[in-house]
């Protein structure tokens, strides 16, 4: 069986995108593959974080995970700062990455503002992720396709290892979702939907009531042709609404097209809320259950210890290969 490895950042409730865009993937690949869904807390404090956020923030995404399906017998979930691994590999790591690659990151670009200031985790956070990976010999990451770019340098990092010593890393490949890996957000169609984004319009976190599911669907930015057709360099507002409906019903671009032929936004964005709100009512229901049980932390708990077996194991191998340590 294959090994999967993905995680996501404790920064925040997640949302539409990250659902689409990852969780999803993530409860499919249960069924057919080794899952280990890590929640990333050592890349969240690459940005200040208030400490008691943090912890709730943890223990938030957890919930999430395991309120859309994210199933403790078949997948281990754990907590990265719970196995010390992932920050010894992520030195080793940092020793074979060049300042060049790291300072081509476009996320970095878009985050530090080219400021002196700019913490110098946010500069080596793909080499971190990148241990994230390499850790657990993974073959397969399902991620949005806003990290593409990182996966590609941890297959470089791997590669140049495998290369100049001894075979040590697994060479991972990404997964891509199509339709859906990136969705926008709904106030501006050309920037990502983002759980730190300030207007609360412009994403659907997962656990919304419907009333503000509502409002902001109908206030989501469109155009002014009128007609639902996918264009999503024209019409990037409703090909994103499109994009989610899609996804959601299961039903193709082009159907959606026909269905909505002679109708207008207001028809299609009426029936977007009502998708969205069934879609996610489940999860919130869940999410209620799981937050405050005892079982979450006996899963975290449990989750580490075996995500931490597995880490032992290819440290022991890097430090050899390496010369590192007695
Ligand atoms: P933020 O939303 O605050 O920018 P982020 O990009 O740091 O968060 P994470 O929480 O680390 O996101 O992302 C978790 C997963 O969700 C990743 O696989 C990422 O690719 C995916 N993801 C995040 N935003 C989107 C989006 N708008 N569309 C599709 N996938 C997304
Ligand atoms: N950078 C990722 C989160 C992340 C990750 C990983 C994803 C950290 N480590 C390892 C997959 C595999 C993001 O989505 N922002």
């Amino acid at each position: 069986m294959k090994r999967v490895f993905s995680g996501v950042q404790p920064t925040g409730n997640l949302h539409l995108g990250n659902y689409l865009g990852a969780l999803k993937q993530f409860v499919e690949l249960q069924e057919d593959h080794e899952c280990i869904y890590c929640i990333v807390d050592m890349h969240a404090i690459t940005v200040p974080q208030d400490p008691k956020e943090l912890k709730s923030h943890i223990l938030d995404v957890a919930s999430l995970y395991l309120s859309v399906g994210v199933d403790p017998k078949k997948s281990i979930v754990f907590v990265q700062s719970d196995v010390p691994g992932h920050a010894e590999l992520s030195w080793i790591l940092t020793c074979c990455s060049y300042t060049g690659e790291l300072s081509r990151m476009t996320q970095f670009k878009a985050k530090s503002h080219n400021k002196e200031s700019a913490p110098t985790g946010l500069f080596t956070y793909p080499v971190l992720m990148a241990a994230d990976i390499l850790l657990y010999d993974t073959d397969v990451v399902p991620v949005g396709t806003d990290q593409r770019q990182h996966i590609e340098l941890c297959r470089d990092l791997a590669t140049r290892v495998n290369n100049t010593r001894k075979k040590t890393f697994v060479v991972p490949e990404g997964r891509y979702l199509k339709e859906g890996a990136r969705i926008m957000a709904l106030d501006d169609p050309t920037q990502k939907m983002s759980k730190s984004a300030e207007n609360i319009h412009s994403r659907i976190s997962l656990l919304d009531e419907p009333s503000k599911i509502k409002k902001s669907i109908m206030k989501a930015t469109t155009d002014s042709e009128g007609i639902i057709r996918f264009d999503q360099e024209n019409k990037p507002g409703i090909s994103n609404l499109m994009n989610i409906y899609s996804v959601l019903s299961g039903k193709s671009l082009s159907d959606l097209e026909k269905e909505y032929e002679g109708k207008g936004y207001g028809d299609f964005k009426k029936d977007l809320v009502e998708i969205t709100v069934d879609a996610l009512a489940p999860f919130r229901e869940k999410f209620e259950e799981i937050r405050y049980s005892e079982d979450l932390i006996r899963i975290l708990k449990d989750g580490a210890e075996r995500a931490g077996a597995i880490a032992e194991k290819t440290i022991a191998r890097v430090k050899e290969n390496f010369g590192l340590g007695l």
